[in-house]
Order: C-alpha cells, then sequence, then structure tokens
C-alpha cells in the first residue's frame, strides 16, 4: 500500500439514523485481497486491502440491504474481484464494471450474469489515463443491449469539457460525487448550476449525492459545508439521485471518514422519510434491481 495511505476507519460507529428496510449502498468498492486479485499494473495507487467480507460487515452495521460495488480503477478492467464479491453476496450486490471497447461477448455475458448493470467512465486525470472518446462510445454501444447504464465521474471544471460527449450516450447515465463541486463557492453560482443544468435539461442523469468526506473543507463530522449542495439535488431531482458510502474512501488524505457519521449526514440532505425511501430504496432498486431482472 502507498506510504501515505489511510486505510478504511477500523471501529466505525452505529449511526443514530436509522435507514429504511431495503436501503442500498450504491457506490462502494472492493479491494483485493490483492494475494488473490492482484492490482493492475497501470494503476495510479495501491490501496490497502478492503474485501467483499469486511464490506459486507459494513453494510449491516450500517443497517443497510444492499451494495453496489463499483469497480475501482487500483483493478484496472480486472473485475474479477467485484465478480466474486456479487456471487458471495446472496444476491444483495449489484455492480458498475470497467471494460476496454474490445470486450468479448462472453465477458459482457458474464458480466451480467454476475449482476453488473453498469460500466463507468473516470475522467479524473489523477486516477486513469485518458481514454479517447470513441473508445467511450464504442463501449456505450456494446452494454446498451444489456441494459446497463453509464456512470461517470470527472470534476466540476471538466464537465464542459465533456458536455457533448456525455450528453450523446445512449443510456441513463449515473454522475459520481454530485460532478465534484468546488463547495467553497455558492450552491447558486454559475459552477454548480451548470451541473443543475445537465440534470435538469437531461432525464436520463441521474446524481450520486455522495462523498461529503471528499468535497468538505469544513470537515467531519457534519460536513455542512456539502449539505446544501446535495439537498439542492435531492429536492429538486428526488427521483434521480443515489446515495453511497464511498468505503473504503480511497485516496482520502485529509482524514478517514467514520462511516456510521456519513449515514447520519443523510436526513440532513434528504429530509422527510419519502425523500429518503427514494434515495435509499426506490432509485436504486430501479437502476440495479429492476422488475424486469
Ligand atoms: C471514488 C473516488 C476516487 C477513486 C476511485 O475508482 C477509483 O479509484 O473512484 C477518488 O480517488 O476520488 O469514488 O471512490
Amino acid at each position: 500500500m502507498d506510504p501515505d495511505w489511510l486505510p478504511f476507519h477500523p471501529d466505525p460507529s452505529i449511526p443514530k439514523y436509522q435507514a429504511p428496510p431495503g436501503a442500498v449502498d450504491a457506490h462502494c468498492h472492493v479491494f483485493g485481497p490483492a494475494d488473490t486479485f492482484p492490482f493492475a499494473a497501470a494503476r495510479k495507487y495501491t490501496p490497502c486491502d478492503a474485501g467483499k467480507d469486511a464490506l459486507f460487515a459494513l453494510r449491516d452495521h450500517l443497517g443497510f440491504d444492499r451494495n453496489v460495488v463499483v469497480q475501482a480503477t487500483c483493478h484496472g478492467a480486472d473485475n474479477r474481484a467485484l465478480v466474486d464479491a456479487l456471487h458471495s453476496s446472496e444476491g444483495r450486490a449489484r455492480g458498475v464494471a470497467t471494460v476496454r471497447r474490445d470486450v468479448g461477448n462472453d465477458e459482457l455475458d458474464e458480466l451480467h450474469e454476475a449482476g453488473v448493470r453498469g460500466v463507468r467512465f473516470n475522467f479524473v486525470k489523477r486516477l486513469v489515463d485518458k481514454l479517447p472518446h470513441e473508445d467511450l462510445v464504442a463501449i456505450a454501444e456494446r452494454i446498451t443491449d444489456y441494459g446497463w447504464h453509464i456512470v461517470i465521474y470527472f470534476e466540476a471544471q471538466e464537465l464542459d469539457e465533456i458536455w457533448d460527449l456525455v450528453t450523446h450516450l445512449p443510456t441513463r447515465v449515473v454522475v459520481d460525487h454530485m460532478g465534484r463541486p468546488d463547495v467553497s463557492k455558492p450552491v447558486e453560482g454559475a459552477e454548480f448550476q451548470r451541473f443543475v443544468e445537465l440534470l435538469a435539461t437531461h432525464e436520463n442523469f441521474y446524481s450520486k449525492v455522495s462523498c461529503p468526506e471528499r468535497l468538505s473543507i469544513e470537515g467531519p463530522p457534519h460536513y455542512s459545508d456539502v449539505v446544501p449542495f446535495a439537498r439542492h439535488i435531492v429536492e429538486r431531482f428526488p427521483d434521480r439521485v443515489l446515495w453511497g458510502t464511498d468505503w473504503p474512501h480511497p485516496n482520502m488524505k485529509s482524514h478517514m471518514p467514520d462511516d456510521g457519521a456519513l449515514v447520519d449526514v443523510i436526513p440532513e440532505i434528504a429530509t422527510t422519510d419519502e425523500l429518503q425511501r427514494r434515495l435509499l430504496v426506490d432509485n436504486p432498486m430501479r437502476l440495479y434491481w429492476p422488475e424486469t431482472d
């Protein structure tokens, strides 16, 4: 593991907030264990091991029912750790994979069978080498037959650069962590409102209102400076928001969050039972466990 790597919290608190039955942690990862599932040669960081058993224990500890495991860049397009976690989950985890444009149909079939329902396009330069846009378009075409969607990760200042590409994708599109706003700027300011416009003008777009720990300048435990951004999105687009822990919190440098405290932020951003049910149950179920499955 990298010398400055912060391992996940060893003893998170039990949240005061009780999630509704069927709640989904719609953004989390598994790392390794490296001796079984080695990290990719081209990775940009080397994390601690954070395997499926620890993830499922956290799910139960936090009072959640299901996980959506998102392929992390340290595993590249080798989805074996993800698939293994899905197979071990007794149907309680679904996945978002990373694939290359030349991925075989056999592999896509296998991923679907395991429970993958999306692919991730990562535009964050510190995490991945840039992929040509035509590769992403080709991947998007390959996965539409499976009914999958595309998860995109970018930072606020990159939105204009990728706007044309992502708004022409033929699937539902889920944006990680609200497009990573700079929370020192106002919610009503031009930068965040550009992201709001993306959602307002494209009904196929969803947003994860996750990662206060990554976006906050104020820090734990309340992450109050992030709350108005997330609440704005939840209230304006209640049927198109998802929430996740982001466990095991890759590349956190300022601090390692207490996952229980992160759960306690939920009622601040989704302030009614109805909003919480949509955020934690209805919306993720529509994307990851559709009735047509
Ligand atoms: C996240 C955020 C990060 C890392 C990854 O796949 C990844 O490596 O997503 C990050 O470093 O910001 O969503 O887990």
